[in-house]
């Protein structure tokens, strides 16, 4: 069984190196994911902005459950930009992939704004939230007037 060790950790390394990419099978699935994701997002990013704006009674169990979902899937679509998914039905713009660079300090700042925002609806604060959701927000549409159709 020893022999066996050396190998396991060799495939281990390998699976942990490989390009974030490399899990989708074809670039369609990545663009399906990455959607995926922002469409959680969206509706629990939505579910606090309802309480934000006093369309529904703040409840801070649901707003810190709610939140902390938004900051987790913050991390999640960008994986699905690789290679070959700039094309099909999307609505992202060609620039995600000529200013890298920059597209990637927009997803690094909303996972920043995301972990506020799920720290600010831990405390229960109700104005703490609003702050936090309003920097979310401006996050969510910077990047959406420069990478997005619409
Ligand atoms: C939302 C949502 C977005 C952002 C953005 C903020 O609730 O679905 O994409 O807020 O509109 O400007």
């Amino acid at each position: 069984m020893k022999f066996l060790a050396p190998l396991a950790m060799a495939v281990a390394i390998t699976s942990l190196s490989a390009p974030a990419f490399a899990q989708f099978q074809k670039p369609e699935d990545a663009v399906k994911y990455r959607k995926a994701a922002f469409t959680v997002m969206a509706s629990h990013f939505g579910r606090v902005g309802a309480m934000v704006n006093g369309r529904v009674p703040f409840d801070p169990k649901v707003a810190a459950d709610s939140a902390a979902i938004v900051e987790t899937m913050s991390k999640l679509p960008w994986e699905g930009f690789g290679p070959g998914t700039d094309k099909g039905d999307i609505r992202a713009l060609p620039a995600i992939w000529t200013e890298q660079a920059k597209f990637k300090e927009g997803a690094d700042k909303l996972q920043v704004e995301t972990a506020k925002l799920s720290a600010a609806a831990k405390t229960g604060n109700l104005d703490a939230v609003k702050t936090a959701f309003g920097a979310v927000g401006q996050t969510c549409k910077a990047c959406h007037d420069a990478y997005r159709k619409d």
